[in-house]
């Protein structure tokens, strides 16, 4: 298979045109070139898949009509290829002899339709104005999704979102956020996840992405690697906070003494978001007990943003919590939130955790979380996450 010859037009973005039709029996490719043609559709031929390809590296097509069994690169093969560049164009695989692995394959890749030959004359046509409606249909969502600024992948099939997230993968990259103490020291960085993939551009569309494939394990080694590796090159003296997924803690890789991060733990502190229950972490006091033993400190995230509940403190026992940016911003003008972040200081004094309060953006905030016993300061208002590693704005 010539899987070099890669379809770089995709329907989405440009003029979808005419039907494509690949059959490898000469006879019968004219034959259905004639009567999609007298149905009013423009046909073009390939006879195999390679010659497929390159029609499709020459402009996009409305509908893909395909033989299973072809010389070289097989129907399915075509269909992976083409669902790496679009999502949107209707595939209709033909073949003469059925398999049931086939047919779910050819399903998982998001075929419209599996004929089995010899196929009417008649159903061919239907089933070929039905894709080109269908076809019409998948782009003026996506328009739409993309209009109202949605992520253009809410539409689209497994294959198309594995192959996006793999380049997502490739470009991945942390961001630093300095966290700083009240009187002007940097007490460590915050690692953050960032893609320039389009279409899984924001943390959250490439969690959820990740999630949907099974592959957080994949992200989670890739941040960790990361910011191992970038560390390197910190202020002496300094931490290095890195978010963890829940699924992390079931990652293996994670528990290893020689990995990248595991390999600096005495200055890392792993984050665990509130958001998130811990509770369907199975062994989750022995997986923190491994983590505390080979270095690390373990920090509560987005504390005042999860299901509340005691069960992930009891379980991990952090040295540090941080408090949710939404009670900490606009905190000097809320009597309310002053008071909950106030009693929250103080039991986590009590508790013997640091207090970190997130998503500071003023100096009138900064001051109020400072005399509310805060230890720990982190927020534009001292510098935006940046290349490793940003300088204090002040
Ligand atoms: O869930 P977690 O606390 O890890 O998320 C941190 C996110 O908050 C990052 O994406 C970061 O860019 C963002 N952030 C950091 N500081 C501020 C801030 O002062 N204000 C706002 N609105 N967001 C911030
Ligand atoms: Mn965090």
């Amino acid at each position: 298979m010539n899987v070099d010859t890669k379809p770089v037009t995709c329907s989405a973005e440009v003029d979808a045109k005419g039907i494509l039709v690949v059959e490898d029996d000469a006879a019968l490719a004219r034959s259905m070139q004639r009567v999609l043609s007298s149905a009013g559709f423009e046909v073009t031929l390939a006879h195999d898949g390679d010659e497929a390809l390159q029609r499709l590296s020459l402009g996009a097509f409305e509908v893909i009509l395909t033989d299973i069994e072809l010389p070289k690169t097989s129907g399915v093969d075509l269909l992976r290829i083409i669902r790496a560049y679009d999502l949107d164009v209707p595939v209709i695989l033909m073949t003469g002899s059925p398999r049931l692995e086939t047919a779910t394959e050819a399903v998982q890749l998001g075929a419209l339709q599996y004929l089995v030959k010899p196929v009417a004359n008649a159903t061919i046509v239907d089933a070929v104005r039905r894709a080109s409606r269908l076809h019409k249909m998948a782009r003026i969502k996506r328009e739409a999704l993309r209009a109202l600024g949605g992520s253009s992948l809410a539409a689209g099939d497994l294959v198309g979102l594995e192959a996006c997230f793999s380049r997502a993968l490739e470009t991945v990259h942390m961001v630093y956020q300095p966290l700083v103490t009240p009187n002007g020291g940097i007490f460590g960085y915050e690692a953050l996840l960032r893609s320039t993939e389009p279409s899984l551009a924001t943390p959250p569309a490439l969690l959820a992405a990740a999630e949907r494939l099974n592959r957080l394990h994949d992200l989670g080694r890739r941040v960790r690697t990361l910011s191992a590796a970038a560390f390197g090159r910190a202020p002496a003296g300094t931490s290095l906070f890195v978010n963890l997924h829940t699924n992390d803690l079931l990652d293996a890789e994670l528990f290893e003494a020689g990995s990248p991060l595991s390999k600096i733990a005495d200055r890392v502190v792993l984050e665990v978001t509130e958001r998130a229950t811990i509770e369907n972490v199975v062994d989750i006091n022995a997986r923190i007990s491994v983590l505390r033993y080979l270095g690390y400190r373990i920090a509560i995230d987005d504390l005042g943003a999860g299901y509340a509940g005691l069960t992930s403190f009891a379980a991990l026992e952090p040295e540090i919590v941080k408090l949710d940016m939404s009670l900490v911003r606009d905190i000097h003008n809320s009597t309310v939130r002053q008071r909950i972040v106030g009693s929250m200081v103080t039991l986590c004094k009590e508790l013997e955790f640091q207090v970190v309060a997130e998503g500071v953006e003023r100096q009138d905030g900064r001051d109020t979380v400072c005399k509310l016993g805060c230890d720990i300061l982190q927020g534009y208002f001292f510098a935006r996450p940046g290349p490793p590693f940003p300088e204090l704005k002040r």
